[in-house]
């Protein structure tokens, strides 16, 4: 038996990508467990909320394949405004940010899968909804470089910093 069917997989019809035979038949991908999965903290900002697209992002996260590992929604203060922002506080525009952030509900997650941080940064697509790809969250959904939906780790390290001020119980 040639090797790429001993191990459970088959080729594609249409190219290279590998399925597993258990996806053939209806059964759960879980090819991603054999990877290293990243997890990244993922907002679904109060213009969302407010918007009734929350179902509309979670499915696009759940759809592309990604695994939700913890979900609540909250409010943000400006204390924790001011952490999850760090990077941005002394900017102009962090005072209508943060007032737009602590303004409603948002919903907070830990998205995690296979190379999770990329794959989620290109799904939520590039900051300013008016230039953001068509295709993408934003893109799709944004007229705005504030009220852009979705915030999304950009790498490793800031997914463990926003996991441990988000989800302290599942900081590493
Ligand atoms: P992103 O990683 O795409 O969310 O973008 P940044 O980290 O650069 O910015 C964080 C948030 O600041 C954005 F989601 C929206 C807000 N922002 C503004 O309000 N004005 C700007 O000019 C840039 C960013």
């Amino acid at each position: 038996m040639p090797d790429h069917r001993r191990n459970g997989s088959v080729r594609h019809p249409g190219g290279s990508e590998a399925v597993t035979l258990g996806r053939l038949r209806g059964e759960p991908d879980r090819s991603w467990r054999h990877v290293v999965a990243e997890r990244s903290l993922v907002l679904i900002k109060p213009d969302a909320v407010r918007r009734g697209l929350v179902g509309e992002i979670i499915g696009r996260l759940e759809r592309k394949g990604l695994a939700i590992d913890a979900m609540r929604l909250r409010t943000m203060d400006v204390a924790l405004a001011d952490q999850h922002y760090a990077e941005h506080v002394e900017r102009d525009f962090y005072p209508p940010l943060r007032d737009f952030m602590t303004s409603g509900d948002l919903v907070a997650l830990v998205v995690s899968g296979d190379e999770a941080i990329a794959v989620i940064r290109n799904l939520i697509g590039s900051t300013d909804g008016r230039k953001a790809a068509p295709g993408s969250i934003r893109g799709d959904f944004s007229l705005s470089n504030r009220e852009n939906l979705v915030h999304a780790s950009d790498s490793v390290d800031s997914a463990k910093r926003e996991i441990s001020l988000w989800f302290p119980e599942l900081a590493e």
